[in-house]
């Protein structure tokens, strides 16, 4: 009924998208903007894939094979630039960019012109960042934490991906600010801050989190171009400066980057599991003030990447027992939802499948977690593959499969169709078979000892790496059914209705608009009725 009336109000002033590639140039509709976004995350996604494609090639057997040290030390580097600030980043900012106006009942973003800035900045530092793959002594090499002095030992790259960084931190920043003002200022009357949605909870939490560190990674990487180029010697030892200092405002921005891909995914979660579950969401209010403490505490732990530097007894313990504090609040997360799904009538359909793979493989990213915490365990673990397995699994089957979740649960709402469900299990069942026998071993290397971020190792590790790597093709592969019934829900398929799910009215006020949406929607506030006091 409100989709009808809403619809007849706006016959007249009502317009659709422009037609053809300026639309897309010159939109400030924040539902292309979200589609742009998306799009361009997925096909990072396939880029930073490829890149790790070769270096799981070169690792499953040992010995070299295919590449040289060198470019198999760009594919690290560029292969977690691309998939942080290209992939995951820009993905949570699409479905944000979708979401957050329906959600809350605004007819738009707050700043639509900035958003089209924000999306539009990207390519330009995608760009630049790959054009170092084709200079004399190719792309930084150096690992994505950009560490003096090796990475300024590489060759004249290193300006080029400091521009990049500039550019992707400015669309952060943007975006960040666009969906602040966006939460504060336009929800619909009715709509108080502690009836939002948890997804729009999570990214507001995040956006003040990317404007607090993107500026201080900004800051960091321009030391590195001025003491490379202008003679200052910030992280220079022989001229007074320290190494040590460029690790600390790395991780300053960097641990609170990793929740930055990591709250908007206990979002998406939050909105799923109530909705397959059949029930509201068990402890909202303590889910949004854990969603808060993580991110306040995700300040004040930097320094449990640094353990081996030599820091004082006391800021070995501090951080130790700062960083075990996250554990608490990640419970209280981890319990409501499984208190969520406790006797709910729950249904397995792919969101669901994605959603409750995400609950048990991130709690196991945790927990490797908590065991790093402890700065002596960590002196062994410390860049050794037990490291990687920890930070796949949070952000692979965590912040990655987050994104599965979200697009099958929102996708029939975009399209209006129905995706096949049978493939859309299939890409589930592929994907976290495979993702386990690609990650799980490389816990067991590490503990033996294999170092991270090398293209050869001992023959000890040998079997353990081919099922990674095999683990790795197969996972790779897999993503390609996720593409085809992404494309085949947007070409047709089975009308899906404005609920989508049964029940879903229940959920949001996203399930009240018609599948798909009118190009502009909730131009009139929703009905105070309809917002939910329980999600
Ligand atoms: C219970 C929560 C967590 C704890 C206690 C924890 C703890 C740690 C520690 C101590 C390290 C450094 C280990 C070392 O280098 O020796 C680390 C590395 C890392 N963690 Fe976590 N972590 C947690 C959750 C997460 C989440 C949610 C993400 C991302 C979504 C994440 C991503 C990473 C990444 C990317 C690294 C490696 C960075 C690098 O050296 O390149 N972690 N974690
Ligand atoms: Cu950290």
């Amino acid at each position: 009924m409100t989709a009808a009336t809403h619809d007849a109000h706006h016959e007249h002033h009502d317009h659709g998208p422009a037609k053809g590639f300026m639309r897309w140039v010159t939109t400030t509709n924040h539902k292309d903007i979200g589609t742009l976004y998306l799009v361009t995350a997925l096909i990072m996604f396939f880029v930073g894939g490829a890149m790790a494609l070769i270096i799981r090639l070169e690792l499953f057997e040992p010995g070299m094979q295919w590449v040289d040290p060198l470019f198999f030390n760009q594919m690290t580097t560029l292969h977690a630039l691309i998939m942080v600030f290209g992939a995951v980043m820009p993905a949570f900012v699409g479905l944000a960019n979708w979401m957050i106006p329906m959600m809350i009942g605004a007819p738009d973003m707050a700043l639509p012109r900035m958003n089209n800035w924000s999306f539009w900045i990207l390519p330009f530092a995608f760009a630049l960042l790959a054009s170092t793959l084709f200079m004399e002594g190719g792309a930084p090499a150096a690992g994505w934490t950009l560490y003096p002095p090796l990475v300024l030992q590489g060759g004249n790259h290193l300006p080029f991906a400091i521009f990049s960084v500039h550019l992707l931190g400015m669309s952060s920043i943007m975006g960040a600010i666009n969906i602040i003002v966006t939460v504060f200022n336009m929800r619909a009357p009715g709509m108080t801050l502690m009836k939002l949605p948890m997804f729009v909870w999570t990214w507001v939490i995040t956006a003040f989190l990317l404007i607090a560190v993107m500026p201080v990674f900004a800051g960091a990487v321009t030391m590195l171009l001025t003491d490379k180029y202008f003679g200052t010697s910030f992280f220079n030892a022989a001229g007074g400066g320290d190494p040590v200092l460029y690790q600390h405002l790395f991780w300053f921005f960097g641990h609170p980057e990793v929740y930055i891909m990591i709250l908007p995914s206990f979002g998406v979660i939050s909105q799923i599991i109530p909705t397959f579950a059949r029930k509201p969401l068990f402890g909202y209010s303590s889910m949004v003030y854990a969603t808060a403490s993580i991110g306040l505490l995700s300040f004040i732990v930097w320094a449990h990447h640094q353990y081996t530097v030599g820091m004082p007894l006391a800021g070995e313990l501090y951080f130790t027992y700062a960083t075990m504090l996250i554990a608490v609040p990640t419970g209280v997360k981890v319990f409501n939802w499984i208190s969520t799904m406790w006797k709910g009538a729950m249904t397995f359909e792919t969101p669901m499948l994605f959603a409750i793979a995400f609950v048990v493989l991130f709690t196991m990213g945790g927990f490797t977690g908590l065991m790093m915490s402890i700065s002596p365990a960590d002196l062994q673990y410390h860049d050794t593959y037990f490291i990687v397995a920890h930070f796949h699994y949070v952000l692979v089957p965590g912040a990655v499969f987050a994104l599965f979740a979200g697009t099958y649960y929102w996708l029939p709402k975009w399209t209006g169709h129905k995706y096949d469900e049978r493939l859309g299990q299939l890409h589930f069942w592929l994907s976290t078979i495979s993702v386990n026998v690609l990650f799980f071993p490389q816990h067991f290397v590490g503990l033996a000892g294999m170092p991270r971020r090398i293209p050869d190792y001992a023959v000890q590790f040998a079997e353990f790496n081919a099922m990674s790597s095999a683990g790795a093709f197969v996972f790779g592969f897999s993503q390609l059914i996720f593409v085809y019934v992404v494309i085949k829900a947007i070409k047709g398929g089975e009308k899906a209705s404005s609920e989508v799910w049964e029940g879903a009215e229940n959920h949001g006020l996203e399930w009240h608009l018609p599948s798909p949406p009118p190009y502009h929607t909730w131009t009139e506030a929703p009905a105070p009725e309809l917002i939910l006091d329980k999600h």
